[in-house]
C-alpha cells in the first residue's frame, strides 16, 4: 500500500526536534512491506501548503497518517494552541479523498476531542508503530477500522529502527543542535500533573544498548552526527540501564556529546561520573519545585536535599545541569515561590527553565482534581492552567521581575522575541546542545 506519514509540528522553540515518534511508525509501516513517503511541514511556515499539495500529488497515497506531537506550548501566559493549523492542514489532506489515521502524543491526550475537530477517518492513541500496520492491513482487506485504536500505555512495540532517512536531519541538527535518540520508554514514578505514564506507561521498557548505541555511532560514522538529545522521560532510571548505556558509549570510544532529562531522585555522583565519561555534558533536572510544600503537592518522589544533592554531583562530575520548574502549582504561595528562588539559587545551576502555571490534563491525578473539585469546567484542546489562587495575581510580576534580573532565569511563557531571535542567531553559528546552556552568566 503506498502510505503518506505527515509530521505536522512547526514548532521551533525551544528548538525544531526531530519528528521520532512519526519515523518509528513510518519504519515500522515500512518493515510491514508498505510504500512509505514522509512529509515534514517543521520548516514550511505559514506556505505548508504549497509543498503539501505537492508531495500528495507526488505519492498519491492510499492511506495518510497524520503525526501530531504538540497541542499547545505549555507556556502560559502565551500558551499558543495548535487546533487552527492542524484544521488547515487537515483541510489539505481531506482533499486526497483517502483514509486519514490521527496519531502522536497530541493526539494520545485528547483523541476524541481531535477527531470531532478535525473530522479524520480514525486515530491512534498510544504507541502507533504496531497499530498503524495493523489499521494499513485493515483498510487493504477493505474492514472497517474502529474511530479509535487505544493501545494501552506501555503495550508498544519496541522493536523497530525509526526511519530517519526520510527526514533531512542535517537541517534538523545545524537548527536544532541535536539528533533525537531513545533508550527506553515508560515512568513509574506518580508525578499528579504528568502524563508521561499515560504516554509511556508505568513500567520502564529498555531499548538493547548495544543497538542504541550503535544507531548512534552510524549516525555520527554516515551523517557527523555529533550531539545526541535523549528523549527518555528519566534517563537516570533503572539505574542499570543507565549505566549499560554509558558503558557501551565507553567501550565504542564515540566521540559525541549527548543532553538528557534526569530526575533528583537517585541520581547519584558514581553515575553522573559515568554519564560525564560516556559524553554527556548537561542535563536537565526534573526538579519541578523546590520546598517541600510543592513538592508534596505536585507528586515529586525526592525532597529538598535531592535536588542539593544531585546539582552537586553534576558540578562535581562537570555536567551543565538545568533545573526544569513548574511554578504556581498547587500550595504554591508568595513565600514557597520566594523560598524556591532561594533554594535554586543556592544550586548554582547553568539555568532555571521555568514553566508558569501547570497545564491540566484529564488524564492526570491533578486533572481530575481540578474537574471533581469544580476549579476548572472543561478541559481541552484549548489550553488550560491551574495557577494555585495565593499566586493567582503576584505570579507573573514575580516572574518578570526574576527574568529582569536573573540572566539565568529562563520563562518560556514570558521570554521576548529578543531573546528568540538572539537564540536562533546563536545557533545558526553551530553551536550545539540546548540553548540554555547559553542563558548563565559566562563560567
Ligand atoms: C523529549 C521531549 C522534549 C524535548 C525534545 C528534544 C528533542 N530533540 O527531541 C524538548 C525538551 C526540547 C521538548 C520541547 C517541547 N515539548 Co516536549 N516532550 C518530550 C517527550 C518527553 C518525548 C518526545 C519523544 O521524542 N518521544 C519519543 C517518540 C518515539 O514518541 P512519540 O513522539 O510520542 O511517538 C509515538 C506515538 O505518539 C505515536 N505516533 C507518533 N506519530 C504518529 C503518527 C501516526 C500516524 C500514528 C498512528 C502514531 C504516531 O507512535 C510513536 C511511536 O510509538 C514528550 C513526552 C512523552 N513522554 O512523550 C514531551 C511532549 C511531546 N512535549 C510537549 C511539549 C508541549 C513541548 C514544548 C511545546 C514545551 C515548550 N514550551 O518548550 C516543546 C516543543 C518542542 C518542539 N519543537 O516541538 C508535550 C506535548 C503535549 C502538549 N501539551 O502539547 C509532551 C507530550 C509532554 C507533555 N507536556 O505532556 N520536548
Ligand atoms: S514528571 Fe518525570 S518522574 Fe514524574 S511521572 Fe512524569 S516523567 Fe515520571
Amino acid at each position: 500500500m503506498r502510505v503518506l506519514i505527515v509530521s505536522a509540528n512547526q514548532e521551533h522553540r525551544p528548538d525544531p526536534v526531530v519528528p521520532l515518534g512519526s519515523l518509528y511508525v513510518a519504519g515500522a509501516a515500512r518493515a510491514a512491506g508498505h510504500t512509505v513517503a514522509f512529509h515534514d511541514c517543521c520548516f514550511d511556515g505559514p506556505g505548508f501548503v504549497e509543498p503539501l499539495e505537492a508531495t500528495l500529488a507526488r505519492v498519491k497515497p492510499e492511506v495518510i497518517g497524520l503525526s501530531m506531537r504538540n497541542v499547545d506550548d505549555v507556556a502560559w501566559p502565551r500558551a499558543h494552541g495548535w487546533l487552527g493549523y492542524y484544521t488547515e492542514v487537515m483541510a489539505v489532506l481531506r482533499r486526497a479523498g483517502v483514509p486519514i489515521v490521527l496519531g502522536g502524543a497530541g493526539f494520545t491526550l485528547f483523541p476524541d476531542p481531535w477527531l470531532d475537530a478535525l473530522g479524520a477517518t480514525c486515530g491512534v492513541a498510544g504507541e502507533g508503530e504496531r497499530a498503524f500496520v495493523g489499521i494499513l492491513e485493515a483498510i487493504g482487506r477493505g474492514e472497517p477500522v474502529p474511530r479509535i485504536t487505544s493501545v494501552p500505555p506501555g503495550r508498544g512495540d519496541l522493536g523497530g529502527e525509526p526511519a530517519l532517512d526520510l527526514v533531512d536531519l542535517a537541517r534538523y541538527f545545524h537548527l536544532g543542535g541535536a539528533a533525537n535518540v531513545q533508550t527506553r520508554r515508560g515512568c513509574s514514578f506518580t508525578c499528579t500533573y504528568c502524563t508521561y505514564p499515560e504516554l509511556e506507561g508505568r513500567r520502564a521498557r529498555l531499548r538493547d544498548p548495544a543497538v542504541v548505541v550503535e544507531g548512534m555511532e552510524r549516525l555520527h560514522r554516515e551523517r557527523g552526527i555529533d550531539h545526541f538529545f535523549l528523549v527518555d522521560n528519566v534517563f537516570n532510571t533503572p539505574r542499570r540501564h543507565a549505566m549499560a548505556i554509558c558503558t557501551e558509549l565507553i567501550r565504542r570510544e564515540l566521540p559525541v556529546r549527548w543532553t538528557a532529562f534526569v530526575s533528583p531522585k537517585g541520581l547519584r555522583p558514581d553515575l553522573l561520573r559515568l554519564m560525564a565519561k560516556a559524553g554527556c555534558d548537561s542535563v536537565e533536572l526534573g526538579t519541578d519545585a523546590a520546598t517541600p510544600a510543592t513538592l508534596a503537592a505536585l507528586g515529586k518522589p525526592f525532597g529538598v536535599d535531592a535536588i542539593r544533592a544531585a546539582s552537586d554531583g553534576c558540578r562535581a562530575a562537570g555536567i551543565r545541569f538545568s533545573h526544569a520548574l513548574i511554578l504556581g502549582g498547587p500550595d504554591e504561595t508568595p513565600d514557597t515561590l520566594d523560598e524556591t528562588f532561594r533554594v535554586i539559587e543556592s544550586t548554582d545551576p547553568t539555568a532555571v527553565v521555568a514553566m508558569l502555571g501547570v497545564r491540566l490534563y484529564h488524564s492526570t491525578p491533578l486533572g481530575r482534581r481540578a474537574l471533581a473539585e469544580g476549579w476548572v469546567d472543561k478541559i481541552g484542546l484549548e489550553p488550560i492552567f491551574y495557577i494555585s489562587p495565593e499566586v493567582r495575581e503576584t505570579l507573573e510580576p514575580w516572574a518578570r521581575n526574576i527574568m529582569q534580573t536573573n540572566r539565568r532565569w529562563y520563562f518560556p511563557g514570558l521570554v521576548g522575541e529578543r531573546t528568540e531571535r538572539f537564540l536562533r542567531a546563536v545557533r545558526r553559528q553551530g553551536i550545539k546542545g540546548p540553548l540554555w546552556t547559553l542563558l548563565g552568566p559566562p563560567r
